[in-house]
């Protein structure tokens, strides 16, 4: 599928402020790629795809991942994290996706998981710190992105999680994982 009927096709999937959100990924994710030497095409495609089934009703997206045997475990965890690993499947089964790399970029968007790729970690940035977000310490993410990725997601991970905590819901194990692996990764254990 070319990018603008891709481009059409994801913008009819979602009201317009989460499409505008998209477009700040995608020029973010295009921003970092080539800040960190990965390829701005990959990244873009996962960001114009990545949150491709947010706005599916709730139902929809748990038959997704029943009835193609994605991780269940994720049903037992705040509806928030589903989108992710059923925008993967439908980037592969409705749009085409082939690229392993963007589908895995897709699928760990919100958690993160141990031992990121490059091209997970500069998606995962890009949607937290894209122009339209306005949350806590996202300056301060921000600026960090500009000289360090890895520790700009463990500065973003470290407001989700606060986030997380001060609401009381229980945390997504892969999301503990991706900041223990990241902390591992900085500081060598
Ligand atoms: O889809 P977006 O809003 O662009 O951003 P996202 O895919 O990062 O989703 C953010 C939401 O996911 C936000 O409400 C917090 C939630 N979230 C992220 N990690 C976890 C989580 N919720 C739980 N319960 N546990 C997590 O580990
Ligand atoms: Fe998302
Ligand atoms: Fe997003």
């Amino acid at each position: 599928m070319d990018r603008t009927s891709m481009i059409e096709r994801v913008r009819a999937e979602m009201p317009e402020k989460r499409w505008k959100h998209t477009e700040g990924v995608m020029a973010t994710a295009i921003i970092l790629a080539n800040r960190y030497g990965e390829d701005a095409k990959r990244a873009e495609l996962a960001a114009i795809l990545h949150d491709v089934a947010k706005f599916w009703p709730t139902v929809r997206q748990g038959n997704v991942i029943r009835d193609n045997n994605l991780p269940i475990d994720v049903l037992n965890y705040d509806k928030e994290l589903w989108h992710a690993s059923v925008g993967a499947w439908v980037a592969e089964h409705e749009f085409g996706v082939t690229d392993v790399g963007v589908l895995d970029a897709i699928r760990y968007h919100t958690s993160g998981r141990r031992g990121m790729t490059k091209l997970e970690k500069i998606v995962w940035l890009a949607d937290y710190i894209e122009p339209g977000r306005d949350f806590p310490g996202v300056d301060h993410v921000r600026a960090i992105s500009e000289v360090n990725l890895e520790e700009a997601i463990l500065a973003g991970l470290d407001g989700t999680l606060s986030f997380l905590i001060a609401k009381g819901v229980r945390i997504y194990p892969l999301t503990i994982e991706a900041r223990n692996s990241l902390i591992e990764e900085i500081k060598g254990g």
